[in-house]
């Protein structure tokens, strides 16, 4: 053999070791060493069960699939207190609501903490926000913004900016994504990365579909939850006295699209004192163009619900509302998916969908039916657990599941960990990066902790901290009852079946108290602070002049 010719053979036998050798060893992955930009697209009271990546039983969203199918969906990611302004001061601070301050959509948020997107600002990256907040509409750390005040509303809606407010005539969720839009193809700074947050009000109550919507989807019947009639038998008394109920609870004008001249004329009374007013901010608000439609659609369908009224019983009425219900959220959904696509179509055509994470998110979850409720609040699986699907080209690998334990407190840790830049050492997340990765061995969190405070407020769901495991969760509501509940997550899926007084469960119960108490001890939480907030917010609750009091 020649020289040259052992050389060959020396090379193709390392080559051949190497390959051997790779099949066993786990490669771990890396970071790319590139800062990537990041799209946060959140919206608003968007339940799991309404994306079809989860389960298609409700709605097809092609597009927001998409990102699931490019990249991981999170089939347990979960929030740490299900209600809208605390989850957002959650993800924005990477810090559990007791440490950042909102702890309820009332309570203010604590000015002096971090967001995650002032380091980035600092760091170099380009950041802007467009859509709904709800609290603090000058953003710590956004270069650029376009905020709705409070809520917002569905049509011609306000909005507040760096210069003023504006108003915007159309649809709310095609004028948010046509914002983001205008930014990237107009404003991005070609030398930066960036942090841009789109965050749709769609589908909050009172769930306004587009105009483009509206005859479609009252055209439309879903199936039924298996728990819509549930009658809270074998669960604690804050479900049997939350004001979620579907037939109790929701507004005849506001939620289920009644004109109050009909309610009047049916004898209907407006029983939550809001529900005329909620009619008239939203339809009150649309052009006559968008009236028009309106009326077309909600005109006759409302006229021939008049005509049935007088001989419907209960369980028509609940069924006929639930109809109504999903059939406007629904089409918020519809347009939510629309929007996505127009973005996803936008990055694939620019080519920056290339360096570009996508993230798509709620700030909570909802009910949809389950339970007989609307609304959210609860840790029960529906509202505890959020959507999470991301997206980031070369690096997670195309239709990844995850079933971990993820939170919203984890956020803010994950983005500024893609971005190279150190969290700061008080947030209490950890970083998703190695899911992300496929380094899945590293991550080793076994439970997460919850904790719920707007009570006495709307909705009437009492105060409760939790800890929650792949396989139970256990609550203590701890005003103005002291109960406990847990649950088996793998045997009893629906929580219907409080087991904590069943003796097969009682080790369970020790070993799952203990690890509550740790936990709490971990994260700063305790029963001083829980009566500490409780105090301070009866006292404002009762006192008139103080103006941050739930009104509803
Ligand atoms: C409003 C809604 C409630 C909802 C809260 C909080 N009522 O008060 O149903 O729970 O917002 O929602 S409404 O009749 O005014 O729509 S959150 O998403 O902002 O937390
Ligand atoms: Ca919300």
């Amino acid at each position: 053999m020649n020289k040259s010719l052992k050389l060959v053979a020396v090379l193709l036998l390392m080559v051949t070791v190497s390959c051997k050798t790779q099949g066993v060893k786990t490669v771990k992955k890396e970071l790319p060493t590139q800062r990537p930009n990041i799209i946060f697209m959140m919206s608003d009271d968007h339940a799991y069960q309404a994306i079809s990546a989860y389960s298609d039983h409700l709605i097809k969203t092609p597009n927001i699939d998409r990102i699931a199918n490019e990249g991981i969906k999170f089939t347990n990611a979960c929030v740490s207190n299900s209600i809208c302004a605390p989850s957002r001061a959650t993800i924005l601070t990477g810090k559990h609501c007791h440490i950042h301050g909102k702890v309820d959509n009332v309570f203010p948020f604590d000015e002096s903490q971090t967001t995650f997107p002032q380091l980035m600002q600092e760091a170099g990256y380009q950041t802007a926000m467009f859509g709904k907040l709800h609290f603090g509409n000058n953003p710590k750390g956004i270069d650029e913004f376009k905020i709705l005040p409070g809520q917002g509303r569905y049509y011609n809606p306000i909005f507040d900016t760096n210069d003023g407010q504006i108003t915007v005539e159309g649809y709310v969720t095609d004028i948010i994504m046509d914002m983001t839009l205008e930014w990237l193809e107009n404003r991005r700074d070609e030398n930066k990365p960036f942090m841009l947050f789109s965050m749709q009000k769609a589908p909050h109550r009172e769930w306004l579909p587009a105009p483009r919507h509206f005859k479609e989807f009252t055209k439309k019947t879903f199936v039924e939850p298996e728990t819509l009639f549930d009658d809270y038998e074998g669960r604690g008394s804050a479900a049997k006295t939350a004001e979620m109920n579907l037939l109790e609870h929701m507004n005849w004008a506001g939620d289920s699209k009644m004109y109050p001249e009909m309610m009047a004329e049916l004898g209907i009374k407006d029983k939550s004192g809001w529900d005329v007013e909620a009619f008239d901010r939203e339809v009150g608000a649309m052009n006559a163009e968008q009236r028009a439609v309106w009326d077309s659609v909600y005109g006759p369908m409302m006229e021939d619900f008049k005509k049935q009224y007088p001989n419907m019983n209960d369980t028509e009425l609940m069924k006929w509302r639930y109809q109504r219900y999903m059939q406007d959220y629904l089409g918020c959904i519809a347009s939510v998916d629309e929007n996505v696509g127009r973005l996803l179509d936008y990055l694939d055509k620019t080519g920056l969908d290339d360096n570009t994470i996508i993230v798509y998110t709620s700030d909570q979850g909802f009910y949809l039916g389950e339970h007989g409720w609307f609304d959210k609040r609860f840790v029960y699986d529906e509202s505890f657990k959020t959507p999470l699907l991301i997206k980031w080209p070369n690096v997670i690998t195309p239709g990844t599941t995850n079933t971990e334990m993820v939170q919203n407190l984890d956020f803010a840790q994950t983005i500024l960990e893609a971005a190279h830049i150190v969290p700061p050492s008080d947030m209490q997340g950890e970083s998703l990066i190695p899911l992300l990765l496929g380094n899945n061995k590293e991550w080793t969190r076994d439970a997460v902790y919850y904790h719920y405070y707007e009570y006495p407020g709307i909705h009437m769901v009492k105060r409760h901290y939790a800890i929650i495991t792949q396989e139970y969760k256990l609550a203590h509501f701890y005003y103005d009852v002291d109960e406990w509940e847990l649950y088996d997550r793998k045997n009893d899926p629906q929580e219907m079946k409080n087991v904590i007084n069943d003796p097969a469960y009682a080790n369970v119960v020790v070993k799952l108290k203990k690890q509550l108490s740790e936990m709490r001890k971990h994260y700063g939480d305790s029963s001083e602070l829980d009566q500490e907030i409780l105090k301070k917010y009866l006292e404002a609750k009762n006192n008139p002049d103080i103006e941050t009091v739930p009104l509803h």
